[in-house]
Parts: structure tokens; sequence; C-alpha cells
């Protein structure tokens, strides 16, 4: 790898499907490799890019970086000139990691336990990050309904790559309620051509049926 190669692990059946995504939007050159579920994902080799086995994962100039909305937010800064992350002093940087915190925490804690059948007693709400899974799903939906057309007013971001995933996802695979404001900025979402740049390149990397 040279320095300044930008290298992206991942597997098409993924949440690298977000990073994919936030590349296209970005048009900046990278190398995709692809990791099979199993003994390659758990390799010493892969291990020693993301001590959790897990895609996607990311090198830049020697940096490596893991997490779907750490990526995001890393690489929306450190390619500012495509303008995916507020600069230092705009106070939209606020909105910005509230929501990406928000789904990369209680959002995907709630759907995830919702999914295993494990959410917590309702008495507990007080000490479980998202409170309820219907109360995360209220307030992502509140992301939802103000995204007008994106979550930070006209400026589309990282946060609507990251965020609008898990709302792009969820409403396709049911893990979250269908709603009318999920399903507006859904539409949105699945209409620019880096998501459906993206979306046709992981497609391509997809096991073939016979
Ligand atoms: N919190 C991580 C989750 C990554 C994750 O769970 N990736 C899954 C695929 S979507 C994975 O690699 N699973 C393989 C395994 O754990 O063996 C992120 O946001 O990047």
């Amino acid at each position: 790898m040279t320095s300044s190669e930008l290298v992206f692990h991942t597997n098409p059946m993924s949440r690298g499907r977000i990073v994919r995504w936030m590349l296209e939007e970005l048009g900046v050159e990278y190398r995709t490799e692809v990791h099979e579920y199993g003994k390659d994902m758990k390799s010493p080799e892969y291990l020693a890019i993301n001590p959790m086995g897990k895609v996607p994962a990311i090198e830049h100039r020697g940096v490596v970086v893991t997490e779907v909305a750490a990526i995001c937010a890393y690489l929306a800064d450190a390619f500012p000139d495509a303008g995916l992350a507020p600069a230092l002093d705009d106070p939209l940087r606020g909105p910005y990691f509230r929501w990406l915190f928000f789904a990369s925490g209680p959002v995907e804690s709630a759907v995830t336990a919702n999914l295993l059948g494990q959410l917590p007693p309702a008495d507990k709400a007080g000490m479980v990050g998202y409170g309820s899974y219907d109360q995360a799903m209220d307030v992502l939906e509140q992301a939802a309904a103000s995204a007008s057309p994106w979550l930070l007013g006209e400026r589309f971001s990282a946060a609507d790559v990251y965020v609008g995933s898990h709302v792009d996802f969820g409403l396709a695979f049911k893990s979250i309620p269908d709603r009318p404001a999920f399903n507006a900025w859904a539409g949105r979402l699945r209409e620019r051509e880096a998501y459906r740049r993206a979306k046709a390149k992981d497609d391509a990397l997809m096991p073939k049926r016979d």
C-alpha cells in the first residue's frame, strides 16, 4: 500500500455498503479489498487491521479507521473539498455529530435488540441508552421529518449517508417501522447518483447464483 492510497476493506453483504456510498459521494479514488466471512475476516492479517475481525475498515495515509460512523466522519474531514462535513466553526457541526452518534449508538442498539427479541423491560428504560425501541424510533422519525431536504437542511452531509443508511436498510429489512417521514427521506437518498453507483458496484460483487 502506498501512503497516499485509500484502501476499503469490505464485503458486499455488510455495512460496508454505507462506506462505499460515502466514498462515491466523495468522488475519490480507492482500492476495494473484499473479505469473506469466516476465516478471512478472522485471519491474523485482517485482525491486525480490525481486531474485531469485522468489515468495513479503511486504511488512509497509514491510518486505520473502523466503525462505519467513524469512517464516514473521518472521510468527510479528510476530503473537505466535497463539503460533506460542516466546518469546525459551523454551528451545524452540533446536529451533525448528534445524529451520527445517535444512529451508531441508540438506533443501532435498539434495532438489534428488537431483531433478537431481547428488548429490556419497560421499567428499565431509564438505564438503557436508547430508552425503548419505540422511543428511539420516534426520535429517528423526528430527524427524518426534519430532513428538508437533508438532515442539516439544504446541505447534504455524511450524516445523511450514515443515518440515512439506517433508515434505508431498516425499511428494506423491515427492522424499523414503515412511516411516511422515513420513506420520504429514503426516497430522496436513493435518487442520488453516488448512492446508485455504490449500489451497482456492491451488487456486482455479490456471489453469483447458478
Ligand atoms: N460496529 C461496527 C459493526 C461492523 C459489523 O458488525 N460488521 C459485520 C458485517 S455488517 C461483520 O463484519 N461481521 C462479521 C463477523 O463479526 O464475523 C461498524 O459500525 O462498523
